[in-house]
């Protein structure tokens, strides 16, 4: 654990933030470490409350998720799932049996009221997970994409129809009417570094900076503010990140990604496969780290974290 005493917030969608995510709580304190989560892939399946981006992360912390997927829980069983297919119910979103648990009771605590962050709060506190982690909003936030043809909900496209249909554009549902949680607020307020999580920039990072005035009050904040890419060598380490950014036209590589985000950024964090592309970046008036960014083991993301707080200056060698 770092000695540090200054509050880390790191912004994060699934599975590739999650694992950035877990090297932080390695190394800091827990009650100095916020993860504000994606809830853009949020969605109402067979009446419950799913909540991707939040689960792969509370897993992740907890030692609990599944290691081949990065989804769902490890050890699962997929009991429920057959007897639903034996309904002809439907089958294209797997949930496991002990995922399950969770879809319940967040449902149900929803439903009863309780706020989404408490909820948050609860399920991750029983699950050992002593960093915070919030959702960005208490308010829904839809990501649509329209695809050639239709308008689909992100799940539809994401797992139903496996990101084939080529992306037109990408709209947050509900954003503008939304607000970032007063926690989320709060924390960035007493950050000391904000860290983006190697995570979809047009599906994962865009829906946080869609919340009213969030984009604003973080490109304000004077402290380091660093992103690691999710493209290395023009691919993505995890899901179609590549595929939309080449369908809507942009530069698929590190520098697109940091020209994204730019105005929110101070620092950008790149893979040695990507050291070609260290001037252009440097050019925008971004610090530069060039270093290992492929999180291929627990090891890999303590490191990998520790370099970036160290980038930030909020962490000494
Ligand atoms: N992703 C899939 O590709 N197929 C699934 O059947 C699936 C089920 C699922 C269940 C619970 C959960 O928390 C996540 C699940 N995911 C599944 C992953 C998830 O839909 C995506 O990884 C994220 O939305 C993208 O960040």
């Amino acid at each position: 654990m770092t000695n540090t005493s200054k509050n880390i917030v790191a912004l994060a969608g699934g599975v590739g933030g999650a694992k950035l995510a877990y090297g932080l709580a390695q190394i800091v304190p827990p009650e100095k470490l916020t993860i504000i989560v994606n809830t853009g892939d949020d969605f109402e399946h067979l009446g419950l409350h799913i909540s991707p981006d939040l689960d792969t992360v509370m897993y992740t912390l907890a030692g609990a998720a599944n290691p081949v997927t990065g989804w769902g829980v490890k050890d699962e069983s997929w009991n429920m799932m057959a007897a639903l297919a034996r309904y002809g119910g439907p089958t294209w979103f797997q949930l496991g049996d002990r995922d399950l648990a969770t879809h319940l009771l967040r449902s149900n605590w929803l439903r009863e009221g309780y706020p989404y962050n408490w909820v948050t709060q609860e399920l991750c506190r029983r699950l050992g997970v002593r960093s915070a982690v919030l959702p960005m909003s208490e308010q829904p936030v839809r990501t649509i994409v329209q695809a050639e043809e239709e308008e689909l909900a992100f799940q539809e496209y994401f797992v139903e129809k496996q990101c084939k249909p080529a992306v037109k554009s990408i709209r947050f549902a509900g954003a503008e009417e939304a607000q970032p949680s007063k926690e989320v607020i709060n924390a960035i307020r007493m950050a000391d570094t904000i860290v983006f999580c190697p995570s979809n920039p047009l599906v994962s990072i865009d829906p946080i900076l869609a919340l009213p005035n969030l984009r604003r009050i973080i490109a304000a904040a004077q402290v380091p503010k660093i992103g690691v890419s999710p493209i290395v060598k023009g691919e993505a380490l995890k899901g179609p990140a590549a595929k939309m950014m080449t369908e809507l036209g942009m530069e698929v590589s590190a520098v697109g990604v940091a020209k994204h985000l730019k105005d929110v950024l101070t620092g950008f964090v790149i893979d040695h496969l990507d050291e070609a592309h260290q001037e252009a970046i440097t050019n925008m008036g971004l610090r530069t780290l060039v270093t290992a960014t492929i999180m291929k083991n627990d090891e890999a993301r303590v490191r990998l974290a520790q370099e970036v707080l160290e980038f930030a200056g909020v962490r000494n060698k």
